[in-house]
């Protein structure tokens, strides 16, 4: 049982206890304490057989226990209980914005909806409207929500998705010795933000016993469909993963051909067709010799076509063939590229852990600088600090730099962007901080005119060096707000004001097609975990992907800077 199962059981019990209305003790209970689970770097069996379970902040005796016994058996009676009370497919409800718990609970025991087709039928018929509390108004907002979920297509966030894969990847190899090389295909090898369905690749000489481990996995719940060479199967959370057992001197085409996309894929077989050759997931081979070109590696393929191999990020017919073709793919950035961290928080606001905990994170992380961004006043759901308070973090964040012997300590702020445009601290405060993030997290239904507005101006602050998560979006929850990206990326580009890649996948946020033009135009991004939690360091290379689908290299990037230049240019900033 690994952490992140433990985290998805005591998330869903907290999603099933907040529709039977349990109170909210108890519902926070399991969320705070999955939310530490999600942060911890050390494995929680080795935690548990040393007994420190309950030091762990968030979680009491009561949550301990279920934790011991979701590590010890697999399973968890109390959680097996509340699924026979409440379906599980009710927790996908909650996730239509207007739906919540109490709605979604009247819903399932007036009129049994127990999905999102039941609940597509009461909103058409009428019933739905007639419930206490609903409303015609309230049934016309769902049915645009249900309609918007549906047109997301049951896609899925990367970061549910690559953790899904991997652990799926890993066990085939535990469980089959005939598995021999292996690895992702599609969207998830091309690290799309958002993901339909999972793709697998492997050769083996025993098929056969390959696909017969994989149909087997515990987190099978149906196999959908299984031929000599290929299965698909849903997980219990209808995810679907298909896998592909091909002979080993077809990888590099099958690995080629269903990496995708289709876009890149069309334009690769024009130009094999061009030379007089067929090319498919089995081969490049020139029919008229009878002869076999490549086949066995993607870098033959490339290269018999006049190409360098394409890093599979780039593969969306988005220039990366001609740049190829031409000698000039990016040097695309890579986690190890980047060297510290320039948006964290801590427990002075929403952060679970100290100061102190989050420099040794970052510090066994190897990074070069972490800036202390904590939220400012005006947040008060997140606990946002006074100016006074984030000027009293100094004397801790000094004391940290004498020591030494890890990351350079900044300190700076997340500071709100009101609703009018106003900043939350005046100029001459901002000028002793080292770094200022600059973000909304409020009114996020202003006009496009006002809330382009409203960033322009923060961005054209001299004192703000970062804008955070620039369009609000969190994936497949919430879409982002309205606002003129041309007219910011011009304003940061004017003001040498970065843009923040936020590494969170459920945030990407810019993404890939804007960070790809904020580059073009010559702005600075920067690539930001936001981490809550000491564990939130690892999500960097989330960031990393959408930089990579945006052709970014390290020089577009400020914290690929090394720490003196970074220093030297926020002082360029007028910063002390
Ligand atoms: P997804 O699953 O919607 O996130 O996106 P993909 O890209 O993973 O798409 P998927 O799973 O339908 O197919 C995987 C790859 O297989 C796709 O990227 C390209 C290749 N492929 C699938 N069908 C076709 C096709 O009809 N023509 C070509 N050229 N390639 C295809
Ligand atoms: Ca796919
Ligand atoms: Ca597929
Ligand atoms: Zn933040």
């Amino acid at each position: 049982m690994r952490n992140d199962e433990v985290v998805r059981t005591l998330n869903a019990i907290a999603d099933m206890l907040e529709i039977k209305g349990e109170n909210r003790f108890r519902v926070n209970a399991y969320r705070d304490a999955s939310r530490h689970v999600e942060g911890l770097t050390e494995d929680l069996a080795v935690i548990a057989s040393e007994g420190r379970l309950r030091s762990i902040p968030g979680i009491g005796e009561a949550i301990a226990t279920k934790i011991q016994e979701l590590l010890d058996t697999g399973h968890l009676a109390y959680y097996e209980r509340l699924r026979q009370e409440i379906p599980e497919s009710l927790i996908d409800l909650l996730r239509i914005p207007g739906l919540g718990p109490r709605k979604v609970k009247l819903l399932y025991e007036s009129l049994q909806v127990e999905g999102i087709a039941d609940l597509r039928e009461v909103l058409q018929d009428g019933r739905a409207a007639a419930l206490p509390g609903m409303g015609e108004k309230t049934v016309q907002n769902l049915r645009r929500e249900v309609d918007r979920w549906e047109q997301r297509g049951r896609r899925v966030p990367l970061g549910v998705a690559l953790p899904l894969v991997e652990e799926i990847i890993a066990a085939l190899r535990s469980r089959s010795d005939a598995v021999s090389r292996i690895d992702t295909a599609g969207s998830v090898r091309r690290r799309r933000d958002t993901i339909g369905d999972l793709d697998i690749l492997t050769t083996s000489d025993r098929p056969e016993e390959v696909l017969t481990a994989f149909t087997a996995l515990p987190l099978v719940q149906e196999v959908v469909g299984r031929g000599d060479t290929k299965a698909s199967i849903l997980t219990g959370r209808q995810q679907q993963v298909d896998l592909r057992v091909v002979p080993s001197e077809s990888w590099g085409a099958a690995l080629q051909y269903f990496t995708g996309s289709k876009q890149h894929n069309v334009r690769i077989r024009e130009l094999a067709v061009r030379k007089g050759w067929r090319l498919n997931e089995y081969g490049l081979s020139d029919p008229s010799a009878d002869r076999r070109i490549a086949g066995a590696e993607e870098e033959d393929i490339y290269q018999a076509l006049g190409l360098a191999w394409i890093p599979p990020e780039l593969r969306e017919d988005a220039g990366e063939i001609e740049a190829s073709a031409s000698g000039h793919l990016p040097r695309l950035i890579e986690s190890n590229d980047v060297r510290g961290d320039l948006h964290s928080h801590s427990d002075w606001s929403d952060g679970a852990a100290s100061i102190e905990t989050m420099w040794e994170a970052a510090r066994d992380r190897g990074l070069a600088y972490l800036a202390l961004t904590d939220h400012s006043q005006s947040l008060g759901v997140a606990s946002g600090l006074t100016v006074e308070r984030i000027h009293r973090q100094r004397s801790i964040v000094d004391e940290i730099n004498r020591r030494g012997n890890g990351p350079r300590l900044l300190l700076g702020v997340e500071l709100e962007i009101r609703a009018d445009g106003s900043l939350d601290f005046p100029d001459e405060e901002l000028a002793r901080l080292d770094i200022v993030v600059a973000s909304v997290h409020s009114a996020f239904g202003q006009t496009r005119e006002k809330m382009t507005a409203r960033l322009v101006a923060a961005a054209s602050n001299p004192h703000v060096d970062v804008i955070g998560h620039p369009t609000g979006r969190l994936i497949g929850r919430r879409e982002p707000y309205e606002v003129d990206l041309e007219a910011l990326i011009a304003a940061c580009a004017a003001h040498g004001t970065a843009l923040e890649i936020n590494a969170n996948p459920l945030r990407l946020d810019l993404d890939d097609v804007h960070a790809r033009r904020a580059v073009e135009k010559g702005v600075w991004l920067t690539i930001d975990t936001d981490a809550h939690e000491p564990g939130n360091f690892d999500l960097l290379p989330y960031g990393v992907s959408t930089a990579r689908r945006a052709w970014v290299e390290p020089r577009h990037v400020l914290n690929c800077l090394p720490l003196d230049a970074l220093l030297a240019h926020l002082a360029r900033r007028g910063r002390v």
